[in-house]
């Protein structure tokens, strides 16, 4: 169908499609000796309310099981065990109920935790899980911010860099009737991040997130957390097309003030689902993923306008290589 022929036809898709009811099942604050039994409690509770809400598919923060480790130098803190903090098991003896709710109520759902695996790596996680308690995909964080090594000026750590091994991929599957991918976290702040899983045909993108709202780097950023955390995921839902979830483990957490602000993006780029607070809470949206195509099979059809050949620089390079000084 030509250009011409498309407009005088309207819009793509208009509804009526592969609609889809999908939850951010934003966690508020989760302490330093909470039980994972109480925390998948709570993560049952919000369960429960969106499978009777008719929510098919729930998707929960970055490390949901337990509170956001990386702020300390474990090894500083006596009543502290690393390993206390990992899974190594998925679905484990505590975790097995969410697989159950997810079967007995056709709710599907996405789980970010901490990743030990049997040979001893450890990854920042999340999985995707149908709705009849399958696992469906597996996907480990990219992008690691902080720092590796204790820097005692900030008020709190961000040790990711000690605590995870970086993934090396962004996969996507075919599941509750479309095309699903996740990141984590700072991998929302990447544009490489959308731009890979869309041309791994993503229509969907599940991310969680914990993001202190203190930058201890540049704390002029500060004020402008909620702003840059949508900004970034809705420049990534716009640019490929693609509906877009974000998940927070947001409120006080041991002492560390962390942004909620959940929310739902579609293709159009607009948030069409908010949370009103910083607690456990849903935030609910019918999604049509036939509407992804008015951006896909347009303004942004790859295949047609993209120029690979010219992002070169995007693969070969880490950083900037400006231009050579004024030779004076
Ligand atoms: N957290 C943060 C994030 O990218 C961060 C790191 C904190 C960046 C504060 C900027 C400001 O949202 C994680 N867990 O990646």
């Amino acid at each position: 169908m030509t250009d011409a022929e498309q407009a005088a036809a309207g819009p793509l898709v208009e509804t009526g499609g592969r609609l889809l009811r999908v939850a951010a099942a934003q966690v508020g604050p989760v302490g330093r000796h909470e039980s994972r039994a109480s925390v998948v409690d709570r993560l049952v509770a919000l369960l429960e309310q969106a499978a009777t809400g008719g929510v098919e598919l729930v998707v929960f923060p970055e490390l949901t099981l337990t509170t956001f480790f990386p702020r300390w130098n474990v090894e500083d803190e006596d009543d502290l065990e690393l390993d206390d903090f990992y899974e190594t098991e998925m679905p484990g003896p505590e975790t097995q109920r969410l697989f159950d709710v997810a079967a007995e109520r056709g709710v599907g759902f996405c789980l970010g935790y901490a990743e030990l695996t049997p040979d001893g790596h450890r990854y920042n996680t999340q999985i995707l899980v149908e709705r009849d308690g399958s696992i469906v995909g597996k996907y480990r964080k990219v992008h690691l911010p902080g720092h590796a090594e204790h820097e005692p000026w900030r008020e709190f750590q961000h040790l990711e860099r000690r605590y995870f091994e970086a993934g090396d991929d962004f996969p996507t599957w075919r599941a509750f009737g479309g095309v699903v991918g996740m990141a984590i976290c700072n991998d929302r702040r990447w544009p490489e991040t959308y731009r890979c899983l869309a041309l791994g045909g993503a229509e969907l993108i599940l991310i969680g997130y914990n993001t202190p709202m203190h930058y201890a780097p540049d704390p002029s950023q500060d004020m402008l957390q909620s702003f840059h955390s949508h900004l970034v995921m809705q420049a990534g839902a716009y640019q490929n097309g693609c509906f877009v979830v974000g998940v927070a483990k947001g409120g006080n957490e041991e002492g560390v003030e962390s942004l909620a602000d959940s929310c739902i993006i579609a293709p159009t780029g607009r948030v069409i689902a908010l949370t009103a607070h910083n607690g456990d809470e849903l935030a609910v949206a019918d999604i049509d993923l036939d509407l992804t195509r008015n951006y896909k099979e347009t303004l942004f059809q790859f295949d047609r306008y993209r120029r690979p050949e010219t992002y070169t620089a995007i693969t070969t390079q880490r950083g900037p290589v400006p231009p050579p000084e004024e030779t004076p």
